[in-house]
């Protein structure tokens, strides 16, 4: 049931550090703040959509994104859930599964000083058993602090087992992705989904040139961002997950999605995506719960 903001802000704002309001892009977010740094959360999706650190914006996000049209937002951190990319076998299903363009609730706020934090949560319905025939309740924990970290919290509240795919599919935003290098899955194993899902070995660090799009499995628990001029750097590490996706659509697939907001948007964003994908299912008893977590220090 979807609450106003004023109604929202009177049960779980919490004075400047945790915020309702409408969004300029429609819809209502919560605006967190901790020091000098911000995050801002669509209910829509429990969708990041900004991220900064201090003075610098860390996520990309289209500038055609909207909130409340029905459609996924492009950029930020969408939540894929419960199946990551193309339904296993339905294509006519949504990609990504169905929880991005659904109101999720507010579950709680808390404001510390360690980092400030909101709980969205959202609920299978009888509707969604067209899409999906189990029964499930999720959460999505964002906290700011010195670094941002999301947990996506999946429990069975049905009575049969499932299979479960998801991914935080982070947009980092970049100078420009000849000028990036990312670090951390030297030697692991790729599926490479524009080579129909060959299985391939990462060499060194990853250096984009053309579109990438592959499901790296295994010890995908650190990994780092580094922007070659700048020494900038994104360290992400998590937990609950054994699989990354490095995503870049580069100039004809940007054409084709036309949602990015330009022709060269591509050279300023990179997805790099925690994910339990590829040979990485969860497999939920009734009753069984999973949580992946992932954790972003920019330095
Ligand atoms: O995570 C990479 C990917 O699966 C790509 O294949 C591309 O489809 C991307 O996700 C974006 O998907 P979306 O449904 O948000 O357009």
């Amino acid at each position: 049931m979807a609450h106003s903001p004023d109604a929202i802000q009177s049960a779980f704002g919490r004075d400047e550090k945790v915020r309702f309001q409408t969004s300029p892009l429609g819809g209502t977010v919560a605006r967190l703040q901790y020091g000098r740094h911000e995050a801002v959360i669509a209910l829509q999706g429990a969708q990041v959509l900004s991220w900064r650190h201090g003075p610098r914006e860390l996520l990309w996000l289209s500038p055609l994104a909207r909130l409340g049209t029905g459609k996924a937002v492009r950029g930020g951190i969408p939540v894929c859930w419960p199946w990551f990319a193309s339904h296993p076998t339905d294509n006519d299903k949504p990609a990504h599964g169905f929880m991005r363009t659904r109101d999720w609730t507010v579950h709680s706020s808390e404001a510390s000083d360690s980092g400030t934090t909101v709980t969205l949560g959202v609920e299978t319905t009888e509707a969604d058993r067209s899409l999906w025939p189990h029964s499930a309740a999720v959460e999505v924990t964002v906290t700011l602090g010195e670094t941002l970290s999301l947990v996506l919290a999946t429990r069975n509240t049905g009575a049969t087992p499932f299979e479960l795919t998801q991914a935080l599919h982070t947009y980092f935003r970049i100078h420009d992705i000849g000028g990036i290098e990312i670090e951390g899955l030297d030697g692991r194993t790729y599926l490479d989904k524009l080579d129909d899902y060959a299985r391939k070995v990462q060499s060194g660090p990853i250096t984009i040139d053309r579109e990438v799009d592959r499901i790296y499995l295994g010890d995908t628990a650190a990994i780092s961002l580094v922007e070659r001029d700048s020494k900038r750097h994104i360290d992400i590490s998590s937990e609950g997950s054994r699989s990354a996706v490095v995503w870049n659509p580069w100039a004809e697939k940007t054409a084709r999605l036309g949602d990015m907001g330009s022709d060269n948007a591509f050279r300023r964003m990179v997805c790099i995506e925690t994910t339990n994908a590829g040979d990485d299912v969860i497999r939920l008893k009734p009753g069984e719960a999973h949580r992946m977590r992932t954790c972003y220090r920019a330095g």
